[in-house]
């Protein structure tokens, strides 16, 4: 057998590995431990009070994990408001991440499923899906298999990034995450991504302007 011949057969093996590597990643993606819903979710400052720099988190050997739960809560105006709330209590953190590092961030959509838009129409979600397989506007209370977009159906948006939009990663057309579901985000940074001021929210087409409005935006 030739040179040429044996590298040839040494990187066809070599690929099949790293597919072997990086399918149980997918596969995991559906079935992470959910983030538990955080009480008194959504604060907000008080008017007239002082406003402090929100609360950051800092990669460390190259990775960020973090936990977020994805709430809502009305405030005394009658205004819903959105959030990522850490297990501890964190709103919205500052993500802070070097280039070539990764962020990984488990997410579960605590919200409760509302109905949207108009109920006699159903509509599938970006088919194939990335998160959710998912009918929009299809009886929403009573699937609680979550194969409805809903008012509190989420994605996040890794705003402003050179980030790959695989699933599991900057993807918003594709993915769907449902109340009640969790998914796994792991994003790797380019090691040439300009160090600057970028911003992470759910990007669900239809709801992103109540979600960021509602106050789940953040810097990154
Ligand atoms: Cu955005």
């Amino acid at each position: 057998m030739n040179s040429r011949k044996t590298s040839i057969i040494k990187w066809t093996i070599l690929s099949g590995l790293i597919v072997l590597t990086l399918l149980p990643v997918s596969a995991f993606a559906q079935t992470q431990t959910p983030v538990p819903p955080v009480a008194n979710p959504c604060p907000r400052f008080t008017a007239g009070s002082v406003t402090t720099n929100p609360p950051a988190l800092y990669s460390q050997n190259g990775v960020l994990n973090v936990q977020f739960s994805y709430q809502t809560a009305t405030d005394s105006f009658g205004r819903q408001l959105f959030c990522f709330m850490t297990p501890d209590g964190l709103e919205n953190p500052t993500l802070h991440v070097n280039p070539g590092d990764t962020l990984n961030i488990t997410v579960t959509n605590n919200t409760p499923f509302t109905e949207v838009g108009d109920p006699d129409t159903d509509e599938l979600f970006s088919a194939p899906n990335c998160g959710d397989t998912t009918f929009e506007k299809q009886n929403p209370v009573t699937n609680s298999q979550g194969f409805t977009m809903t008012a509190g159906s989420m994605n996040i948006h890794y705003h402003g990034t050179n980030t790959s939009p695989h699933c599991g990663g900057d993807n918003v057309v594709k993915t769907l995450i449902n109340p009640t579901h969790t998914f796994q985000y792991n994003v790797p940074f380019p090691t040439n991504e300009p160090p600057g001021l970028y911003w992470y929210h759910p990007h669900v087409h239809g709801l992103a302007e109540a979600a960021v409005f509602g106050g789940a935006a953040a810097a990154l």
